[in-house]
């Protein structure tokens, strides 16, 4: 595990002894947005205009981030307009890497490259940061558009319509405001809020993060009982944002990151969620459990330094939801 500094892999893992031992996650550096006419978008400069075949994309399955991307991919209509390689599950000390295995890690499509740093390097040979997935890469200018997932499934939501003629709308101007509010307390306490605990090197960092987690989970768990999705009728981004955490709780957060004050299937109504969610044509081809189980209990040796990959709760995600 490790980062660059000035181009250069340097095997370290997150300090925590300056932060009171808290997590704290570095801000993607790569925020260009690809559009449809190729002018600037809310950040980065312009020249990325949609088109088919121009973009590839890297990621894990493992990795509930990326996984946000691979659902917009799939949602909208983008698997023969994207391209897209995976990493294996373990990161160890070279990082993310192209070893290709037998549960879909598939090697670097474009580079044939050996690690993930290389694609950043590649992109800019003075990179300083972390190596993360996932990583949008642009074909024409050899360069990355974006590492930050929040803003690629904006992009993947609108600006490729008239090449897909898909215009499902997960991010509609009527609940920008709404969508906007209940992500960030997602963001806060439960996407990164499993993090914040799993990764805390002092009691009193994981105790300020474990109490709002489960705060928000009891309060998602009351929205659900009476709306269908978080925001009503109407499936939206902060949907499949809440879902990629979800689907990883019970095999992975629950144990591996001491998120254990209930599981998820303990939610009746977040768990018949999470399975209709996962119900959704092509949602399922995106959850890989072996990576997922594997990544997160291979990788982190510093909560699991035996590397012991524990066997899986039995959870039927293909069970009817009722909802
Ligand atoms: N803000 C980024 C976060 C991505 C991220 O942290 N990905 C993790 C995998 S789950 C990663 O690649 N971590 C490697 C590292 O931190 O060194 C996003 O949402 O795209």
């Amino acid at each position: 595990m490790g980062l660059l500094v000035d181009g250069t892999w340097t095997n370290k893992w997150y300090d925590t002894s300056a932060n009171g031992g808290k997590f704290i996650r570095s801000e993607s550096q790569f925020r260009n947005w690809i559009t449809p006419d190729g002018t600037a978008g809310p950040s980065g400069t312009d020249g990325f205009a949609a088109e088919s075949g121009r973009y590839h994309l890297y990621v894990s399955l493992a990795c509930p981030w990326a996984h946000r991307t691979l659902i917009f991919r799939q949602l909208k209509g983008l698997a023969d307009h994207v391209t897209v390689s995976v990493v294996h599950p373990d990161m160890l000390q070279d990082g993310w890497t192209f070893e290709p295995d037998d549960h879909g890690a598939t090697g670097d499509h474009l580079f044939d490259s050996a690690f993930a740093h290389e694609i950043y390097t590649r992109a800019d040979a003075a990179y300083s940061g972390r190596v993360t997935v996932p990583i949008l890469w642009d074909k024409q200018k050899n360069t990355i558009v974006s590492n930050e997932s929040a803003e690629i499934i904006r992009m993947f939501n609108s600006a490729f319509n008239t090449i897909t003629g898909n215009t499902q709308d997960y991010w509609p101007e009527e609940l920008h405001d709404p969508i906007a509010r209940i992500n960030d307390r997602i963001y806060d306490t439960l996407n990164n809020g499993v993090y914040k605990c799993g990764f805390s090197t002092t009691q009193t960092a994981y105790d300020a993060a474990v109490y709002p987690l489960f705060d928000t989970l009891e309060w998602l768990e009351g929205i659900l009982s009476e709306n269908r999705y978080l925001l009503g009728d109407r499936l939206t981004e902060a949907d499949w944002r809440l879902f990629t955490t979800l689907i990883r709780f019970d095999p992975v957060y629950h144990l591996h990151f001491k998120c254990n004050r209930k599981r998820l299937i303990d939610y009746p109504n977040l768990w018949a969620y999470t399975r209709e969610l996962y119900q959704i044509p092509g949602i399922s081809d995106t959850v890989n459990m072996n990576h997922i189980v594997r990544h997160y209990h291979y990788s982190h040796d510093t909560i699991n330094p035996h590397r012991i990959t524990p066997i899986n709760p039995l959870l039927d995600y293909w069970e009817p939801h009722g909802r």
